[in-house]
């Protein structure tokens, strides 16, 4: 999954694609590399990033879905909010990505369960203004695991089939660098949840503190695409139904690789 941020303040690449021209030929650039989807989305969730309101996501997103469905690519919309799930859906996305796993917005089980959508459900403690302060766990894995299971519950409740909900662990959301450790080193108890798993772990913060050279500065951002690659091997190796980076290249290597070692098993 390569990821179309159409911000001016994601963390790792806004501002390089806010402008629909820009982010459609990004979206059409990450699946010549070899992204199999392509996640747009208009909303960063970085630690303390305010919210955007709703018409200027709705302008950022849909023209960028409606483009790259037409190019005939696979498209998730990258959304809280179910107005923008329901208009993107309506432009041609098949897959709603909703990082709240339907907790933002009330109305976004019931919209994508009338769609008939697939629903990825991530792991949350709440927006991106509170977040660092609810990383607080006594047991991240097993807690994390719980709390995906109530909102798994609750989509199934909402309408949404089973076999239409991807879990993910919600890699540096209301998460330390060692929480997120412990669940790309656990996946196989995420996995047991029994759904399609999405590991979004590219240019993390955790990645940049295992990265920290002897000063322990992190490397920037984009210096994280390699650190970014072998997350997905690892990934793809404890069975990821899908990996969502922003460098797709190496990741689509790194999955490459991972899949001729299982299959020389
Ligand atoms: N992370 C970000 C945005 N969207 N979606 C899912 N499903 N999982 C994630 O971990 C996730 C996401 C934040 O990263 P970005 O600003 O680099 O897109």
């Amino acid at each position: 999954m390569g990821v179309v941020n159409v911000t001016p303040d994601s963390f790792s690449d806004g501002g390089r694609w806010f402008d629909t021209e820009r982010a459609v030929k990004h979206g059409l650039d990450l699946a010549s590399r070899g992204a199999d989807l392509i996640d747009v989305g208009g909303e960063s969730t970085r630690p303390g990033a305010p919210r955007v309101d709703e018409a200027e996501e709705l302008r950022r997103v849909v023209p960028v879905v409606r483009a790259l469905a037409a190019e005939g690519l696979v498209v998730s919309v990258d959304t809280m909010r179910a107005a923008v799930a329901e208009q993107s859906l309506a432009a041609g996305a098949l897959l709603v990505n909703d990082v709240s796993g339907g907790l933002a917005d009330p109305a976004m089980i019931p919209a994508v369960a009338a769609a008939g959508a697939p629903f990825v459900v991530m792991h949350w403690r709440g927006f991106s203004d509170a977040m660092n302060s609810r990383a607080v766990y006594a047991d991240v894995v097993g807690e994390v695991t719980d709390e995906l299971r109530t909102r798994i519950d609750a989509a199934v409740d909402g309408g949404i089939a089973p076999d239409r909900i991807v879990v993910d662990p919600g890699l540096g959301f209301a998460k330390e660098a060692p929480h997120d450790l412990a669940l790309v080193a656990h996946l196989d108890r995420l996995r047991a949840l029994g759904h399609p798993l999405l590991v979004a772990a590219s240019r993390k913060r955790f990645l940049g503190r295992v990265l920290a050279g002897p000063d322990a500065a992190p490397p920037p951002a984009r210096e994280r695409d390699a650190a970014t690659a072998a997350i997905s091997a690892l990934s793809a190796q404890a069975g990821a139904w899908a990996v969502r980076v922003h460098d797709v290249r190496p990741t689509a290597d790194a999955v490459r690789v991972a899949r001729a070692v299982e299959a020389a098993r």
